[in-house]
């Protein structure tokens, strides 16, 4: 039994920027696993900067290898994973890689592929885009190449002052595509009259306008616009799903299983959206093709209803550390077939991709 954490660096095929900055490229880390003749793979979603959150890769690698690695010496079950880190407030996103690398682990040894072990699937992930904030011809550039190639709903980022531009001109030149807008929190209750503004393009949704840890807000919010809300960063756990509809602070959920803890604490927050009447959607932290395919797997669930942000591995990376990267067919990406998330490394780029690494145990 081995567990080994590799800090990869790929470059992406053009810099994404968002209201909280510009990435020019992915530095996550990597988990594997190896047991056996069997390899567990997974992804942390954390990033070099504590930007979207409080985790960076550096407080998700002491949190993995200080506290929660000597919890699966004996490869738990996720649940049996979860109950036991219940103790550690908080570093959900460096919980969420070790809980599905034992998803991974678990679905392998029996053989299956993940998109079984977590249960009823479509059998295919409906895919949206997220489009970063750019120029205005580079937007609409952007904008019609991705409707081209098919995806089911694009979502523009905004900032603060530049939401109006942005979401008008694209909304000008294509009339009908299905809309959504990310303000990745850069907004308070003072700029209703800004928001109200976005209210006539009939977007899906608007994600996540207020602060990052508020609900309370954006209840008050949700009742003075006709956008639907989605909620992404506020939603830390399955309490909080319960709490955003309880409120009304949303109606729809923005499912990254790094957020919450992992697989297990998805598949709660995706039923407590579709009991409540609400949408899920599975979203993404531009992830390599490790992180990816857990991602495409939980977005084939039956009860995520909305195209998620699953781009295929070549929106981001010119080459990956993958060797079966998915494509996408009508809008659509079907899961691996193989057991686990049923990817294969590309050992080589890895190793050429790799900053450090450590060997946990
Ligand atoms: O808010 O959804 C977000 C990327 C990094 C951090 C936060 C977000 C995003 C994205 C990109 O929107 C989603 C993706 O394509 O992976
Ligand atoms: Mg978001």
């Amino acid at each position: 039994m081995k567990l080994l954490i590799s800090l990869v660096r790929l470059p992406f095929l053009a810099p994404f920027t968002t209201s909280f900055g510009t990435e020019d490229h992915r530095t996550g880390l990597i988990l594997q696993l190896k047991s056996g003749g069997d390899l567990a793979l997974s992804e942390c979603v954390a990033s070099a900067d504590p930007h979207y959150s409080y985790e960076d890769n550096d407080t998700a690698l002491h949190l993995i290898r200080d506290h929660l690695a000597n919890m699966v010496k004996d490869v738990p079950k996720p649940e049996l994973f979860l109950e036991r880190a219940a103790g550690i407030r908080g570093h959900n996103m460096a919980k969420a890689a070790v809980e599905m690398l034992l998803w991974d682990y678990h679905s392998k040894a029996k053989k299956i592929p993940l998109g079984r072990a977590l249960g009823p699937s479509k059998g295919h992930a409906d895919v949206g885009v997220s489009l970063g904030i750019a120029k205005r011809v580079v937007i609409l550039e952007r904008v019609s190449d991705a409707i081209e190639r098919g995806y089911k709903r694009v979502k523009l980022k905004i900032d603060r002052g530049r939401e109006y531009e942005i979401v008008s001109s694209v909304r000008d030149a294509f009339p009908d595509v299905p809309l959504s807008a990310d303000a990745n929190c850069c907004y308070t209750l003072k700029d209703l009259a800004l928001l109200k503004r976005l209210d006539k393009f009939g977007l899906v949704y608007l994600e996540q306008p207020l602060g990052h840890d508020d609900l309370v807000d954006h209840a008050k919010l949700a009742g003075e616009l006709s956008t639907p809300i989605c909620l992404d960063e506020s939603i830390t756990g399955v309490d909080r799903a319960r709490q955003a509809f309880e409120l009304g602070a949303a109606s729809v959920i923005n499912i990254k299983p790094g957020r919450i803890g992992g697989l297990l604490n998805s598949l709660k927050v995706a039923k407590i959206a579709r009991r409540n009447g609400g949408h899920s959607w599975v979203g993404g932290m531009l992830e390599t093709g490790v992180g990816r395919a857990f991602n495409v797997a939980l977005a084939a669930h039956r009860l995520v209803d909305y195209p998620g942000d699953t781009s295929p591995n070549d929106k981001y990376f010119a080459r990956d550390i993958v060797k079966n990267p998915f494509t996408m067919t009508d809008g659509t990406i079907r899961p691996n077939k193989a057991p686990g998330i049923g990817v294969e490394l590309d050992d080589e780029f890895l190793a050429k991709s790799t900053v450090k690494s450590w060997q946990i145990f």
